[in-house]
């Protein structure tokens, strides 16, 4: 029964964050006492639009937080990348130049590679494995790589399921990647992994992709549904195959520096924040992506279905990446991951 499935995580999961924390050490304050609530602006920046999910659940983050802190702790969003792409708003948080972003997991793969493990293609076949892994044991194990690279993590949002444009042809079968030039994201398993289909990837930062599709550089891009239509790519790609072929999740990060300088009650109102708005944001993900697909028939985009059949084709071609990064991140940590898949699965 998936509605009592997700009820329960819903009542269950939060708690268990909650418990285990976020691996930060709040305890160094330099020998100053921290307490209270301090005034204070967070900059907070994100690759998507405002009306983007991303946005939206950054609009309800900014809510909660300045509701919680009694208006003391005010949010300013930036939207559009207007503060620099996901790495590049990452490399500022470490400086402690800004103090929040909620990047696509896979470009943080520069930083600490184990993160690729979200990356392999065809793990998960709905959100509800992907919530498993991520807001269980082994997301935890990623958050708390984060600390000693300058960085908090809150929790994991939902970018979602990547589907591929392009202005070619449908793509139907592994074969038809072949020769396609595709922007992917800056992250090492996507690009292998394309080029295993015979496809032609080229990383780029997002804020570059509409350009890029505009000017014909690149043949197409994968990203989920409520990202081609916020982007607008149906006005530069015909296109549209739903090859789900990976979960992106996004991930709520803090500028350590930042962080470090909080009492224990602005952290928890950051914390709880972060979870109210994660299953908020989530919940308008899912509804956006499935409007997206009408919009985008309305738009005149040609929509293709890919086969389970051809999905597990794809998968199989791509299995000689996933073994070798498997290797490369720990192989327990990606038979755990699959475990945890299965289990989802059996229920
Ligand atoms: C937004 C990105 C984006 C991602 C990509 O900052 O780069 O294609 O899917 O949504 O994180």
């Amino acid at each position: 029964n998936k509605w009592l499935k997700r009820t329960v995580m819903a009542m269950v999961l939060p708690s268990m964050l909650v418990i285990s924390g976020c691996g930060a050490d709040s305890t160094k304050s330099g020998g100053k006492v921290k307490e209270g609530i301090q005034t204070r602006t967070i900059k907070a920046g994100i690759g998507n639009s405002e009306s983007h999910p991303q946005g939206q659940g950054m609009v309800k983050f900014k809510e909660l937080v300045e509701e919680k802190s009694g208006g003391k702790i005010k949010v300013q969003n930036y939207f559009d990348a207007t503060l620099g792409d996901d790495l590049k708003m990452t490399e500022a948080l470490q400086a402690g130049m800004q103090e929040i972003t909620v990047p696509s997991t896979s470009p943080l793969v520069g930083i600490i590679p184990e993160y690729g493990i979200y990356d392999f293609p065809f793990v998960f076949k709905e959100e509800e494995e992907a919530y498993a892994v991520l807001d269980g044991k082994i997301g935890q194990t990623l958050l708390d790589k984060l600390p000693e690279h300058g960085l908090i993590g809150l929790g994991y949002w939902e970018n979602g399921f990547r589907q591929l444009t392009n202005s070619k042809h449908p793509v139907e079968t592994a074969d038809d990647f072949k020769g396609l030039k595709i922007r992917t994201m800056q992250n090492e398993v996507h690009l292998d992994a394309f080029n295993e289909l015979g496809a032609n990837p080229t990383p780029m930062a997002f804020s570059e992709v509409f350009t890029a599709l505009e000017s014909k550089s690149v043949d197409g891009q994968e990203n989920p549904l409520a990202t081609i239509v916020t982007q607008k790519y149906d006005e530069v790609q015909s296109y549209l195959s739903l090859t789900n072929h990976v979960y992106t999740p996004f991930i709520l990060l803090v500028s350590k520096k930042f962080w470090d300088g909080l009492s224990e009650e602005e952290q928890n109102i950051l914390q709880e924040s972060a979870q109210e708005a994660r299953d908020y944001q989530r919940k308008v993900n899912r509804k956006d992506n499935e409007l997206a697909i009408k919009k985008l028939e309305e738009a005149g985009m040609k929509i293709n279905e890919v086969s389970e059949q051809e999905m597990e084709n794809m998968k199989e071609i791509i299995q000689p990446v996933t073994d070798k990064y498997a290797k490369k991140f720990g192989k327990d940590l990606v038979e755990e991951m699959k475990a945890e898949v299965e289990k989802v699965r059996a229920n």
